[in-house]
């Protein structure tokens, strides 16, 4: 065999060359980059239907058996469907032959929704279709059996609601834990001085977890939604959408009084998270600048 040859011809040459393998590949080893939630894209969409007040049997079968039907009969690549009925909720699980174009069948599955719209219950919302990635599959989900638990968003959307909200609901139940989630471009949009200003100064302290991908994800993923192949999908940076340098938020807070840290490993977040409480319970505001990955 030549390679036995070579080796016994250049003894030394061969040599280097497999020292030369094990330096690189120990090299290449350590500079691998590691991501938890690799963006691996499944072939799976949820869809899901909001009607509160009907029954899970109602939703079953006047919302859940139609769509399931036509999705079956009109959207392609589709391996098989699961589905859920809830009092108010239904969701359908779409499960996707491998290689299926999923912007086509996201498309086809809108389409239909349309279609049958007409033969559903009046009142009936057009559904929300999410296309799942490993990224967006909860780590863990809180679950809130009380009610006034969790206040969401206005009907408008409007970002910066949240924290003046989480003051409120502080003024209204001192003896109850706040804690006010946004993200850094909510963060920014909700006047964080006069918030964090106010909390000190009423006596009104909130835990604030600021979920920091750098940027107005929502915004960027829309437009990838709207132009995939568009010119800002092909930019190295999106315009309009990108919020970095990212500010040192966790230091904003620290000028009214309060605790400020920044996490950046996924492992740090539950010894910042007891750290945050502690203060809390000693009447400090807190807040918490988690960076997280942008995910495309
Ligand atoms: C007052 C207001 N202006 C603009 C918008 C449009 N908008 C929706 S989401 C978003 C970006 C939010 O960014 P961030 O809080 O960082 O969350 P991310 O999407 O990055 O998770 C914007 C600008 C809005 N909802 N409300
Ligand atoms: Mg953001």
């Amino acid at each position: 065999m030549w390679i036995v040859e070579l080796a016994l011809r250049r003894p030394l040459s061969v040599a280097v060359m497999a020292l030369l393998m094990l330096v690189l590949g120990a090299l290449s080893f350590a500079m691998m980059n590691v991501d938890i939630f690799p963006a691996i894209n499944l072939p799976v969409v949820l869809v899901v239907y909001n009607y509160p007040g009907l029954s899970a049997i109602d939703m079953e079968r006047r919302i859940i058996l139609i769509s399931e039907r036509a999705d079956s009969t009109t959207v392609n690549g589709i391996d098989h469907i699961e589905s859920e009925s809830f009092e108010g909720i239904g969701l359908k699980k779409i499960y996707f032959q491998p290689g299926t174009d999923m912007g086509a069948a996201i498309a086809q599955l809108n389409a239909t929704a349309g279609t049958i719209a007409t033969i559903l219950p009046r009142g009936t919302e057009p559904p929300e279709i999410i296309s799942y990635n490993a990224a967006n599959v909860p780590v863990a989900q809180l679950n809130l059996t009380k009610p006034r638990s969790f206040m969401g968003s206005l009907l408008s959307g409007g970002l910066g609601f949240g924290m003046g909200a989480g003051l409120g609901a502080k003024l209204a139940a001192p003896q109850r834990e706040v804690i006010v989630t946004v993200g850094d471009g909510s963060y920014m949009f909700g006047n964080p001085i006069p918030y964090h200003y106010v909390g000190r100064a009423e006596n009104l302290p909130t835990l604030t977890i600021v979920a920091n991908n750098h940027m107005w994800g929502a915004v960027r993923q829309a437009t990838l939604d709207v132009f995939p192949d568009g010119a800002a999908a092909k930019a190295n940076v999106m315009p309009i959408t990108q919020l970095s340098p990212s500010p040192d938020f966790e230091k904003v807070i620290e000028t009214c009084g309060g605790r400020g840290e920044r996490v950046d490993a996924p492992g740090d977040l539950l010894p910042a998270l007891e750290r945050s409480f502690a203060a809390l319970r000693s009447g400090t505001p807190a807040m918490l600048n988690v960076i997280t990955q942008g995910r495309r």
